[in-house]
């Protein structure tokens, strides 16, 4: 069984007893998604804005052959300082082979979910959730442009399933820009996700306030998001609903610049052969090269705001 092999941190369980709002946060944005140092820099700010926002904070990771629920500061620095390729990703279809390494693996979005799920955890904070990559469905991919192969790869992150079959918020900066954004939006429609933007009409890009296209719905802010999450998980329905919070506007790259980049990188990574999970760890540094850092004080503000809303998201349900 999945608690079996649960390891859940004192502080963390025992506010869940109590009542307490607890926030999980994923790991492979750690290991896979920034250079270190900005990665330990990121997980220490995202516990402090749980934190701030007065809920507790719950890291998820595998270790040694245990699902672990709140990491402390040496694992996390374990995590961020791994050399490279010695972590895992662990997402629904390679967790097992996590469990059964004896070393350290990261958890995305999919296991990541998995574990709060099985803990009691209702609220999740991550920077930008996977989905339909570019080229995906073959041909030209849809509006967001990019991926014109002829001949379809598939590659459909397991967040959208993990996200269609979970009743839980999802705090993120929207789909991740180098994704193709439409398609990803019509998967979570289809899986049954409500999509919901705060404060502004149009969807977060992740690097950009907007992705250039409508989202789904919207509300004007933390209150509104709060009574849409209550009510979306009181229905008992089995999905959960994925939350946008827009990156802050000082950090935030030019719409323009972040769509030039992505497409750069993502004819840079089909021209290489890249694919498979190691796809979205390359573009992500890939454009950080591209953009001489900017894009990682992107990403990093991003995580860090995903934190503290989610916290003082999980503090208003936990208050009801
Ligand atoms: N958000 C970030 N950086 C990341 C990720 C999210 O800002 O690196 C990770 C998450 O763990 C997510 C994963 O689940 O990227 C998606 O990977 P894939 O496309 O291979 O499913
Ligand atoms: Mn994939």
């Amino acid at each position: 069984m999945l608690t079996d092999r649960l390891d859940i941190d004192p502080e963390v369980s025992a506010a869940l007893v109590e009542g307490r709002p607890v926030v999980a946060l994923e790991s492979t944005l750690i290991s896979h998604g920034l250079p270190y140092p900005q990665n330990i820099e990121v997980a220490n700010a995202s516990e402090a804005a749980v934190r701030a926002a007065g809920a507790v904070p719950a890291t998820v990771a595998v270790h040694a052959g245990r699902l672990l629920v709140g990491l402390d500061e040496a694992a996390l620095l374990a995590l961020a300082t791994a050399p490279a390729g010695s972590v895992r990703k662990a997402a629904r279809p390679s967790l097992a082979a996590a469990l059964a390494g004896r070393g350290w693996a990261a958890t995305t979005v999919s296991a990541t979910m998995i574990a709060a799920h099985a803990t009691g955890i209702p609220v999740f904070a991550t920077g930008g959730i996977g989905g339909v990559h570019r080229g995906a469905l073959g041909g030209q991919a849809s509006e967001a442009g990019g991926g014109s192969q002829a001949h379809p790869t598939f590659d459909i992150s397991s967040d959208l399933e993990e996200i269609g079959r979970t009743p839980m918020a999802v705090v993120c900066a929207g789909p991740k820009a180098i994704l193709d954004v439409p398609a990803t939006l019509e998967y979570l429609e289809t899986r049954g996700v409500p999509v919901v933007a705060v404060s502004q009409p149009e969807l977060p890009g992740f690097y950009a306030r907007s992705a250039g296209i409508a989202a789904p719905d919207s509300v004007a802010d933390l209150d509104g998001a709060a009574d849409l999450v209550a009510v979306h998980l009181g229905l008992g329905l089995g999905t959960g609903i994925l939350v946008c919070v827009p990156v802050p506007e000082a950090d935030a790259l030019p719409g323009a610049v972040a769509r030039d980049v992505v497409e750069r990188a993502i004819r840079e990574a089909t021209e290489a052969g890249i694919g498979g999970p190691e796809l979205t760890p390359w573009l992500l540094v890939r454009i950080a090269v591209l953009t001489d850092g900017a894009s990682v004080r992107a990403n990093t503000a991003l995580i860090v705001n995903d934190a503290g809303f989610a916290g003082a998201l999980a503090a208003r349900l936990a208050a009801r």
